[in-house]
């Protein structure tokens, strides 16, 4: 049986399954990485990772006979596809089976941050609401211009969506798509223009903090923030400053720069709802991920193709 390297954790179904076909090694019970490596890297055919952990440069080089990475996750930032482009590795990830959980993640901090879920719910649970009443009303979601960042297969589903709170959705990508919503090709613009901004772009070099600053502050004082896409996405230092001082309203965040740390001052805000990255992170949605990552392992191993690859090893 060919050696599969596991970066990450895998689900027991997920397992279950590789270990059938796959000899499993696992990098979190792999103590000294370089000297095991020196013995063994080189059996390693097949490289299971997720969208976080991806695969670190270091790895990549101590395993030269590698020909496929299976990513648990649609985003492979992570993954240097250069560097396997030109080692013929083929890299595959999971696309669409999340687009649905996102998309529901994204209303859910929509709704949040729009109706103060955060300050409510608290009033309620701790008791306050029988002793000092109701908090200030909050706002409706209903009739705001939204801005999708990143009008893909995940943008595109959140539109849909969005479409229960009769919303105008203009949008911002590279190239303009056939669609009914305003494309801008300046994305400050489209800020300036909009109540709430929701980041779904890969992360990487082109978005990296293309939220700046700028994008923050046309947003408005008024203007709610949702980043479900990288945490690399939005510039966190210029989100703290123009939250704190008042030129950003809000934020729903559902991932960071420096994962899994999330900096105080956004925990101390009451106007930002943090979730812990769990945009996918549903029993079922998990399932078909895991699943997916498998079928890919899987399909390489019959025919030396994976069913859903990254678009730069497309052509491998
Ligand atoms: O720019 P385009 O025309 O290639 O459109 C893509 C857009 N996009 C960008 N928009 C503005 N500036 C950029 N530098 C930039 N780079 C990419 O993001 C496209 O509309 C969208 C990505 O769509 P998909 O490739 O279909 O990705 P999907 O499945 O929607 O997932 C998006 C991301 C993942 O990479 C994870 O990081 C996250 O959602 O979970």
């Amino acid at each position: 049986m060919p050696d599969l390297l596991l970066i990450g954790g895998a689900t027991d179904a997920m397992l279950a399954r590789m270990a059938e076909k796959f000899t499993i090694h696992k990098l979190s019970e792999i103590e000294d990485f370089a000297a095991w490596s020196a013995d063994n890297g080189d059996r390693i055919e097949a490289v299971a990772t997720n969208g976080h952990d991806g695969v670190k440069p270091e790895i990549l080089f101590a395993l030269p006979n590698v020909k496929v990475i299976s990513c648990y996750g649609v985003g492979y930032d992570a993954i240097d596809t250069d560097a396997c482009v030109a080692r013929g590795i083929k890299v595959s990830h999971t696309p669409n089976v999340l687009n649905a959980e996102v998309a529901n993640t994204t209303l859910l901090l929509l709704l949040a941050c729009y109706r103060d879920f955060r300050m409510n719910e608290e009033q309620a649970r701790s008791g306050r609401w029988e002793r000092d009443g109701a908090l200030p009303l909050s706002r409706s979601p209903d009739n705001r211009t939204i801005g999708i960042l990143g009008l893909g297969r995940i943008g595109q589903e959140i539109a849909d969506r969005l479409s229960i709170f009769n919303p105008t959705i203009l949008y911002h990508t590279r190239t303009k798509k056939d669609v009914p919503y305003k494309y801008y090709d300046d994305l400050t613009r489209m800020a300036a223009d909009c109540d709430v901004l929701i980041c779904i772009t890969p992360g990487g070099q082109s978005t990296n903090k293309i939220v700046n600053k700028d994008v923050l502050e046309a947003l408005g004082p008024q203007g709610t923030l949702i980043n479900v896409a990288r945490g690399s996405v939005v510039d966190e230092a210029a989100l703290i400053k123009a939250l704190q001082t008042g030129k950003l309203g809000y934020a729903g965040l559902d991932v960071f720069e420096k994962e899994p740390h999330i900096p105080d001052a956004l925990k101390a805000m009451d106007n930002v709802v943090l979730l812990p990255h769990v945009g996918s992170a549903t029993v079922e949605t998990r399932a078909a991920m895991g699943s997916l990552t498998v079928d890919n392992l899987l399909q390489w191993l019959e025919t030396g193709t994976v069913k859903t690859p990254v678009p730069e090893c497309a052509h491998l």
